[in-house]
């Protein structure tokens, strides 16, 4: 029914149905793809205490910055592909370089919290390596990326996060290692090369996943970990600036405090020397 003859009618407003994408609304912690292969949260759900400080009305409105995620590896290994089939949910067979970066903007729903997760796509040449350095810098995730069916790329993995790491030395970014082209691979090989990437990815202190972008193969459940993880380091670091300000604040009140206490005695006994020495006058 037209809002208009509603209003003449005098009758209620329809109700209005928000539908959330479930891809980028979460209200859980998604799962790690193997319990074994993460050094991160391997509970069931965000913890309690996190649940808790999001709900207090002083933190409704928290506001959280873009978090950058980088993505490296060697050239062609399917960086642009992944983040292409989350963002658009494409594929392309023809082989298209990256040149210099490339950068998407992807938005979550978290907890009922606004979170959104900037993606830059670095070119895996070295020629560009020079350009992308400034890109790496203030990393919250790290995504290094390798191709199942290339073992090499395996081996470079362990490069590209120290060169990663090299520009992001203050802040802990979360790491991924994320092993691309799934469908190219027959089981025996996927789990060769699995077990061979389990390796890797514990000594890189990373949390492993496998997928496709040709298929889509895990390419939802990864992002969604992803964009969890950030999430609750970017809450974790801003309740953390929220707790020492205050701090702050209660330390200065504290010593102003003081002060005026001070300057009070320092104000009485001065007074009543005074008084004193007024009536022996
Ligand atoms: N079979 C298969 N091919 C893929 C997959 N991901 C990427 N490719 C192909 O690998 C090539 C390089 O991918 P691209 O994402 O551009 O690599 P980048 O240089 O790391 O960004 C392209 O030809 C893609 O079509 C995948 O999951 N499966
Ligand atoms: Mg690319």
């Amino acid at each position: 029914m037209p809002q208009l003859l509603r209003q003449q009618l005098l009758l209620p407003a329809s109700p209005t149905v928000t539908l959330h994408d479930p891809r980028t609304h979460l209200r859980r912690l998604p799962p790690a793809y193997s319990t074994t292969q993460t050094p991160y949260n391997r509970d069931k759900d965000f913890a309690p205490q996190l649940r808790y400080q999001l709900e207090l009305p002083l933190h409704s409105k928290l506001k959280l910055r873009p978090c950058k995620v980088i993505f490296v590896g060697d050239c062609a290994v399917g960086k642009t592909a992944i983040v292409n089939r989350f963002c658009y949910d494409k594929f392309q067979n023809n082989y298209k370089a990256t040149i210099g970066v490339d950068f998407e903007l992807e938005n979550f729903n978290i907890l009922g919290h606004h979170f959104g997760l900037e993606m830059w796509d670095t070119a895996g040449q070295e020629r560009f390596k020079c350009i992308a350095g400034a890109y790496y810098r203030n990393a919250s995730v790290i995504v290094v990326t390798y191709d199942m069916s290339k073992r090499d790329t395996l081996e470079s993995a362990k490069k590209w996060l120290i060169s990663a790491l090299n520009y992001n030395t203050t802040n802990a970014p979360v790491i991924f290692l994320v092993g691309t082209k799934a469908d190219l691979l027959t089981k025996e090989e996927f789990m060769r090369m699995e077990r061979l990437a389990g390796v890797t990815a514990a000594e890189l202190q990373a949390e492993y996943w496998s997928v496709s972008a040709r298929s889509g193969y895990k390419i939802n459940e990864f992002f969604q970990r992803l964009a969890a993880l950030a999430f609750e380091a970017a809450v974790q670091q801003q309740l953390d600036v929220i707790k020492s300000r205050s701090t702050d604040q209660a330390q200065t009140a504290q010593k102003s405090e003081k002060s005026q206490t001070f300057d009070l005695r320092n104000y009485l006994s001065s007074n009543f020397g005074r008084q004193k020495s007024g009536c022996s006058c």
